[in-house]
């Protein structure tokens, strides 16, 4: 396009920051983009107004930021990864772009009101839990810090299922977020990739003699781009986030359309176009489903096509490949990205194995999530064979000459070779793809200090042996700009009233709140804004659930997945023991509390749905019971997702953070509740020991036993029927559960929980931690009674929340990992804003 079209176009509309331009926007919007005027207008056409406007200020710098890193050929990090849990967006940009004031100022000199426009968008969940919101929170940080960063990821059509509670159980309704379209996006229908599945692999020599492969026969699909802008906070950077969407390939349907078969080929189009329709809902198995694993495949296969055709404007061989790309591998779940750039180098490049191979492990790098058995990743050869029967082969090669280095090492050692095999020969054949990332990859880290620990004495001993230093650890955190700065307005102008705003940038500079902690005004101010955001969540308990809860009592909030290893169950047989207390004591003293539990459980997880019902159920007899509900109220939040926790987490006192130790890898929820001044009683697992170490011993409760106990006590023979008969206030507890005082009209109901404990052996010690938790919640309750201390402590742990910014994180990973560099973008098209 000719240089005064595109000037022409922007002078058309002002973009800039202040009150006039908005409003001027906003009207131009509203008419030209979504065709309504003030008269029919309804929220959802002034959000789509708002969205427009704001998104029209992100475009310049975005088209900036790609074309200096570009200009400049800098090294560029590719996130890989299936979850991406961005939450809404409107608010976010506007308060990245840095005009927060004028936009709510616009919109009121309108009389629109922003929540209810705000509130319209929903929540893009494409992910589960804490892997998902990590990957979200580094594109902010990467954006924030100037590093030329990209997301890639799948553009599902319906994320995360929407929760109801329908007597007290989990329902699932899909998450049709699209359904009124979406502003942030940019389809490419031009950014088109040809994915392959199924078919055969032919060899044949070349003239020397060599062989090439083949692959051919296949099924395929396209993969079609989309992108979204994503501001870095006070930067003229703003990033790409690139996700595919599958589109049926032409061939395949003129071939049945040739034969007549009309039905057929729509048929057909149809389930190509399945690929990218619905997100896994399941956190720790999806196992053996074929369809996830074409999914892992068609957004590696096309996101690698993508970085090497930009790589290749500029280079005509993959040499510098390594010093020109990263890609980060968000957990196993992108893994199959190793055996593909094999295969693309090799096969479609003719590289030597060796010369291709050394290219591809200074490219990838790869992040645990987990030590759970049951979610390490692993595939059956059958199914493999099947759907990528190419790669099959090339992760046989490389498992080949793997194994006979370690054999060269450890000769002799038939264990060893066995353990370490990328294929798992116990039974079924299967690929850990787990063993896979950690050979192709030059760097490994887990995602707080104990689980690296853990990493490198338990599960991946071995590797961590044959391959020194190459396994690092890299501790989680969380952008202080959706989780502090966006979500707690209130505290975070408190913040900045005393110490200026360069914390939301920097958060180190938190640490300059340590001294008000001994300041009688700033802790009056400082509980005062508590008091407001729990007022406020009392308000919303009330009007969502009609239940009413008092600002007044201590507000214990577990909000998270539901898993047996989080111990949502502990918290439970906590509450059903005060419970207790209040009935057989009842003109006791008592320090009122507000348990609340937010939290989704996967479909198939029979448990943890149970959990939830439990959970329900005892609301429903506490909450009535007029005795019992002067001092204790149960309630679950239903729907827990990113804008949930936005409402909730600025209202807690308490963050239960009780995994077993030695299961929770970090925990990010963790951060996010410090950081809004909750206290947090935890194990010593996972960020829980980081934040300890960081706020001070004094600042955190801490129960239970430590992960080498736990060990020590499962290899000793655990007996949870000891802790049973030892203890009356948790046979009480647990007699009630079991023989159905909470579910009268069905007293076996929750059965099955009891038994878990019992009769199956307690995996997670929930018994053998029990009074130690018990005891740590009576010290929570002393020291909330002194409000001045209680205050105070709180206070110490926002200011010593500094190490958890994503920023921080981020920074490790370009430094220890990426070897890459922050570039400025300046402003080079129209000169805007
Ligand atoms: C097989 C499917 C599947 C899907 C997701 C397996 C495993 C996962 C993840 C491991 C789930 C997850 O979100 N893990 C969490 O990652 C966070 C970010 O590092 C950590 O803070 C949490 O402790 C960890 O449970």
């Amino acid at each position: 396009m000719d240089d005064s079209l595109q000037k022409s176009i922007f002078e058309h509309e002002k973009i800039g920051l202040d009150v006039d331009s908005i409003k001027q926007s906003l009207a131009n919007c509203l008419t030209y983009s979504v065709g309504k005027d003030t008269i029919t207008a309804t929220d959802r056409d002034r959000f789509f107004a708002a969205a427009y406007l704001v998104r029209n200020r992100l475009i310049d710098r975005w088209m900036d930021t790609m074309r200096s890193y570009y200009i400049n050929d800098v090294k560029r990090v590719y996130y890989f990864s299936l979850e991406f849990l961005m939450g809404r967006t409107l608010m976010n940009s506007v308060h990245n772009l840095g005009f927060d004031q004028q936009f709510r100022e616009a919109l009121n000199e309108l009389g629109i009101n922003l929540d209810n426009v705000r509130e319209i968008e929903p929540d893009a969940a494409l992910g589960n839990g804490g892997l998902g919101r990590l990957a979200a929170c580094f594109l902010d940080s990467m954006a924030t810090l100037d590093l030329p960063g990209y997301g890639y990821g799948i553009r599902y059509e319906y994320g995360m299922f929407a929760q109801r509670i329908e007597d007290g159980r989990q329902v699932e309704h899909p998450d049709n977020w699209l359904r009124y379209g979406n502003p942030w996006e940019f389809p490419r229908p031009e950014v088109l990739y040809q994915v392959k599945f199924h078919g055969r692999v032919v060899q044949y020599p070349d003239e020397k003699g060599v062989a090439h492969y083949h692959w051919i026969d296949t099924d395929d699909v396209m993969a079609m781009a989309f992108d979204t802008p994503i501001p870095g906070y006070g930067t003229h950077t703003v990033n790409n986030m690139r996700l595919w969407s599958a589109k049926a390939t032409r061939d395949f349907e003129l071939h049945y359309f040739n034969e007549g078969n009309y039905v057929k080929a729509v048929e057909d189009k149809n389930a190509s176009e399945n690929l990218s329709k619905v997100l896994y809902p399941d956190d720790t198995t999806t196992m053996g489903r074929e369809l996830r694993l074409k999914q892992q495949y068609f957004f590696v296969c096309a996101s690698l096509h993508d970085i090497l055709y930009r790589y290749n404007k500029y280079r005509s061989n993959f040499d510098a490949l390594p010093d020109k790309v990263a890609i980060q591998l968000n957990d196993t779940h992108p893994a199959i990205a190793i055996a593909e750039l094999m295969r693309i180098l090799v096969d479609l490049h003719h590289l030597d194995w060796e010369k291709a191979w050394d290219i591809t492990t200074r490219t990838f790098a790869y992040t645990n999530h987990t030590l759970m058995p049951e979610a390490l990743e692993t595939w059956t050869v059958a199914l493999f064979e099947n759907v990528l029967p190419r790669h099959l082969q090339i992760i046989y090669e490389i498992n080949r000459r793997f194994l006979k280095d370690v054999m060269h090492r450890y000769p002799g050692d038939t264990g060893i070779v066995r353990r370490m095999s990328i294929i798992d020969e116990g039974g079924e054949k299967r690929i850990r793809m787990a063993h896979l990332a950690i050979i192709g990859s030059h760097k490994v880290n887990g995602v707080a200090q104990i689980h690296t620990e853990l990493m490198k004495q338990t599960i991946f001993s071995d590797f961590d042996r044959f391959f020194p230093g190459k396994i690092i650890n890299i501790t989680n955190g969380i952008t202080p700009r959706r989780w502090l700065n966006q979500a707690n307005r209130r505290l975070a102008d408190l913040i900045t009233s005393r110490i200026g705003s360069g914390w939301v940038k920097d958060l180190s500079q938190l640490k300059r709140l340590i001294p008000l902690a001994d300041d009688a005004s700033f802790r009056r101010e400082f509980a005062a804004v508590k008091r407001g955001d729990k007022e406020r969540l009392v308000a919303l308990l009330k009007q969502k659930l009609n239940i009413d809860v008092s600002a007044d009592s201590l507000f214990d909030v577990q909000i998270k997945r539901i898993h047996e290893y989080k111990r949502q169950l502990l918290n439970v047989l906590h509450v059903v023991t005060l419970y207790n207390r209040i009935r057989n004591n009842p003109d006791a003293k008592y320090v009122s509390r507000t348990v609340i539990f937010g939290g989704k459980a996967a479909p198939g997880y029979v448990k943890a749905k149970l959990i939830i019902k439990l959970i329900n159920d005892i609301a429903d007899i506490v909450n009535n019971d007029p005795q019992a509900s002067r001092h204790l109220k149960v309630v679950f939040m239903p729907n827990y997702d990113v804008s949930a926790a936005e409402e909730m987490i600025p209202a807690a006192d308490l963050s239960e953070q009780i995994s077993t130790a030695g299961t929770e890898a970090s925990g990010t929820g963790n951060m996010k509740l410090a950081l809004n001044g909750a206290l947090t009683i935890g194990t010593l697992d996972g960020a829980n020991i980081e934040i300890g170490g960081e706020v001070g011993e004094d600042n955190i409760f801490i129960f239970g036993l430590t992960a080498a106990q736990v060990a020590e006590t499962k290899a000793k023979g655990y007996q949870p029927w000891d802790f049973y008969h030892a203890n009356p206030e948790l046979r009480a507890a647990l007699d009630m559960i079991g023989s159905g005082f909470f579910s009268p009209e069905e007293p076996d109901r929750f059965k099955p929980i009891v038994d878990t404990l019992l009769q199956h052996g307690d995996q997670y010690l929930l018994l053998a931690d029990y009074a130690s938790y018990m005891d740590c919640q009576k010290k929570v309750e002393v020291a909330y009674q002194d409000e001045e201390e209680w205050v105070r402590k709180a206070i110490l742990n926002v200011a010593n929340m500094s190490k958890f910014s994503s920023d921080r994180t981020i920074m490790q990973y370009a430094s220890q990992i990426w070897d890459a560099e922050p570039l400025t973008a300046r402003s080079m098209g129209a000169e805007i804003g």
